[in-house]
């Protein structure tokens, strides 16, 4: 009898996988394309539950189609129970109906044990709106409050809390208004602010005997100038989500994936695309 060679255990382990329930860019620059290029670069297996068509290229959005919100729940279903997912991320969420089916899916038990990152995405990099007023209210009461982490960028945290944001500090205050109402992390971004820093603040809601407390992080980087931003958002919560299903801790996520988009930011700073070319 020949001998079985044994084959090295690394063959036989599955990567670990996300679900990134999220808009399709047929540009690929953001939503689920970049999630799944940000995934695989990772080492991260991503299924995904795709929200809405869009067509796009470097210079914007020509049209958007939603998906039915059936279809929307077949595909989170399927990736449930088909996959050991270890971390969701939401992305472009086209309107209230499927903000609310996403939300009652976030509900089920198997759902509801597994980090939920959510990036707020209200308009495009390029300024076309994805979600109206009444798709805001109904993320505001119906997806926000079950969130892990909340990933907005100044403007969307400007519209959530209803405040003005122009200052790091009036930032401070946004995000610790959102952890305060949705009791839970808020990770707002800076990238929208101007000067020669980015300044990335995590508020993360801390219970003991004490009472309640919020603590505050602050994440700097230097602002790197370039027009290939496109993606940027999706990329980060992707590579959030995906060094939260490796094991990492809240903090280490952040800071892999912050400097993840960074490298990437680096690498495709000078290359001229017809717009703002992808980031990844
Ligand atoms: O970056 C936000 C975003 C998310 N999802 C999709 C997008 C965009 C921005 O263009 O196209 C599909």
């Amino acid at each position: 009898m020949p001998t079985r060679t044994r084959l090295p255990a690394a063959r036989y382990q599955l990567p670990p996988a996300i679900l990134t329930i999220a808009g399709s860019d047929s540009g690929a620059g953001a939503g689920i394309q970049a999630d799944l290029k940000t995934a695989t670069a990772l080492g991260c297996h991503a299924c995904t539950a795709i929200t809405a068509v869009t067509a796009q290229d470097a210079r914007g959005v020509s049209a958007s189609h939603p998906v039915p919100p059936r279809l929307v729940t077949a595909q989170i279903k399927s990736a449930l129970t088909g996959f050991r997912i270890r971390a969701i991320k939401t992305g472009l969420l086209p309107n209230a109906a499927t903000v609310r089916v996403v939300a009652g899916n976030a509900s089920d038990p198997a759902f509801a044990a597994i980090p939920l990152i959510i990036d707020p995405v209200l308009a495009s990099t390029s300024g076309t709106r994805f979600l109206d007023a009444a798709g805001v209210r109904a993320l505001k009461k119906d997806l926000l409050p079950r969130a892990t982490l909340i990933t907005p960028n100044w403007p969307e945290a400007a519209e959530l809390t209803g405040t003005k944001i122009r200052t790091l500090s009036e930032a401070q205050s946004a995000a610790r208004q959102l952890a305060t109402e949705y009791r839970c992390a808020i990770l707002l971004k800076g990238g929208h602010a101007a000067g020669k820093t980015c300044s990335d603040i995590l508020v993360v809601p801390v219970s003991s005997t004490a009472g309640h407390r919020l603590r505050s992080t602050v994440y700097q980087s230097p602002r790197i100038a370039t027009p290939n931003t496109h993606g940027t958002g999706c990329v980060l919560s992707a590579a959030i989500a995906c060094a939260l299903a490796q094991g990492q801790s809240l903090d280490s996520a952040i800071r892999t994936a912050r400097q993840f988009l960074t490298r990437s930011l680096l690498r495709r700073r000078h290359q001229e695309w017809p717009g703002r070319g992808p980031v990844l």
